[in-house]
């Protein structure tokens, strides 16, 4: 029973629920995986913050100099005692550093493992607004000028995942609702994927300066009911 206790709080202090997620074929949603990483980063610079600042300002008050023509003493540490003093504290940040670089990792992994019923929109990059292509060939898009257009529809409990290029320079696919970005280069397939898991409009902007009308180039991304979703593809397809 304990080994087990032990066994089952190490993948707990990983990322919790992400791990085991991802053998029990469920949905790891990058945007939970991002979050939590993120969280643990905050904290981790909290303690170590106050730390390092409650030593300074100890150290400020009790080594300040008390008289103008006061003369400091040379240090007074042992060999090892100054070596301690550098190589302990050094450790404990690689340690720190590389617990995290760890979890990064784990989390990047959920980034780049597309869900297998993944449904697949090709994204072409334009300056200055996106095309997107569904499974059934029909098209949709968002004018940077009229600002007319669908964006991007997806019916909401699926993974999407997004095969993207360019056709003229390099743009930046990015929904921060989604915690994703991605470069689009021109003669390359670079890909994404996101779970929209409720119906929402968020949006996708370019984050890569991309020419004069950059700071245009967004567009509308709706999750929508799976049936409503239908309904709008059909209804594009039908206008082809
Ligand atoms: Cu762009």
């Amino acid at each position: 029973m304990k080994g087990r206790m032990v066994a089952l709080s190490i993948p707990g202090l990983l990322l919790p629920g992400v791990a085991w997620a991802a053998e029990s074929g469920k949905i790891v949603d990058p945007v939970e995986s991002w979050n939590h990483l993120w969280h643990e980063v905050l904290i981790d610079l909290f303690i170590m913050g106050t730390i390092f600042a409650a030593l300074a300002i100890h150290w400020l008050i009790k080594y300040r100099a008390t008289s103008p023509d006061q003369v400091g003493r040379g240090p007074t540490l042992s060999r090892a005692q100054a070596w301690s003093w550098a190589m302990v504290p050094a450790f404990v940040f690689m340690a720190d550093d590389f617990f995290l670089a760890a979890k990064g990792w784990t989390v990047w992994n959920t980034y780049r493992k597309v869900p297998e019923n993944a449904m697949e929109v090709k994204v072409t990059g334009n300056m200055w607004y996106w095309q997107f292509e569904y499974p059934n060939g029909a098209t949709s898009t968002y004018a940077y000028d009229t600002k007319e257009g669908d964006g991007l529809m997806v019916p909401v409990g699926t993974p999407v995942v997004l095969r993207m290029t360019s056709n003229d320079v390099i743009h930046s696919f990015g929904m921060a609702e989604y915690r994703v970005k991605e470069d689009m280069m021109p003669g390359r397939i670079t890909y994404i994927w996101f779970y929209p898991k409720e119906e929402k409009q968020s949006w996708v902007t370019c984050v890569e300066f991309c020419g004069t009308l950059h700071s245009q180039m967004y567009a509308p991304v709706k999750a929508v009911p799976p049936a409503q979703f239908d309904a709008w593809l059909k209804q594009k397809k039908s206008t082809l």
